[in-house]
């Protein structure tokens, strides 16, 4: 059946996996689908617009390691926030390496991403060691992971056959992986989540490659179920009713697709 037409309310009560179910229910219950990238460059700035941008996001995404000034209790602060206003926190670390390199890497160092954010994600290019190896840190933490399936930049290098293969080793590891970064739906077979990125009203590219589609594209024609926004927000005058926006688009976009 095609998923894209039915409520996150209705993915939420089917889906077996319980992240997915506390993700698709805030979603419904806040009535956003947008991912706010906090790419910003210092604790003070995160945690702040994290406050004020909380109500309207589902998901807060984070580069742990652009952080000027991180210490680990920033990463406590971040969590009581993420409680306060009900979102998930992503940590957007694209891991890449072998089995037991992320262990150490998802796990230990001075970040310990494991321990603060509920999302990750990898790539999938070493094969199905680096999805066991997340796992074996994650999955008892209650954490999901992401398959890197499709990236928004030009000129990437992922092939139809790289996404398929991406696909495959989704389906083969329900238990952990919940879902995709991709620019399209790319199955009917399963209830994955599909975060895209490269979301912006106003541009279609930036000057290094990233390129862009509006929210209506990327959740009325590609089926996203999560739009992922960094600097149309963040770097605007007024990140709030930048946010308002963006959220209402999506979720209209949203709307539009399940009544049709
Ligand atoms: P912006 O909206 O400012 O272009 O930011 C997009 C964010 O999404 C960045 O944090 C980037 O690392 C991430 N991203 C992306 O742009 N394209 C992808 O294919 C995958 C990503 O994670």
């Amino acid at each position: 059946m095609d998923y894209s037409k039915q409520t996150y309310q209705e993915r939420a009560e089917q889906t077996p996996n319980a992240l997915t179910k506390r993700l698709f229910s805030l979603m419904a219950e806040k009535k956003t689908n947008l991912c706010l990238s906090i790419d910003v460059t210092t604790v003070k700035e995160i945690l702040a617009l994290a406050d004020k941008l909380g109500p309207y996001i589902c998901v807060l995404k984070t580069h742990v390691d652009i952080i000027e000034d991180f210490t680990y209790s920033f990463t406590q602060s971040l969590l009581e926030l993420a409680i306060k206003h009900n979102f998930l926190i992503f940590e957007d670390r694209k891991f890449a390496d072998i089995g037991n390199t992320v262990k150490s890497q998802y796990g230990g160092g001075i970040y310990r991403i494991a321990d603060w954010a509920s999302i990750t994600n990898c790539h999938t290019l070493p094969g199905p060691g680096i999805i066991d190896g997340l796992r074996s840190i994650g999955k008892s933490r209650g954490n999901g992971l992401l398959l890197l399936a499709e990236m928004s930049s030009a000129d990437n290098l992922f092939s139809s056959e790289y996404t398929h293969k991406t696909v495959a080793l989704a389906l083969e590891n329900r238990d952990f992986v919940f879902g995709f970064i991709s620019q399209h739906k790319l199955t009917d077979k399963a209830d994955f989540v599909y975060m895209t990125p490269g979301v912006n009203l106003s541009t279609n590219s930036d000057s290094l490659g990233q390129t862009y589609n509006t929210p209506e594209t990327a959740v009325g024609v590609n089926g996203a179920d999560v739009i992922i926004v960094g600097r149309a927000i963040y770097n605007s005058p007024d990140p709030v009713s930048c946010a308002v926006k963006y959220r209402n688009a999506g979720w209209n976009a949203y709307s539009l697709r399940t009544s049709r």
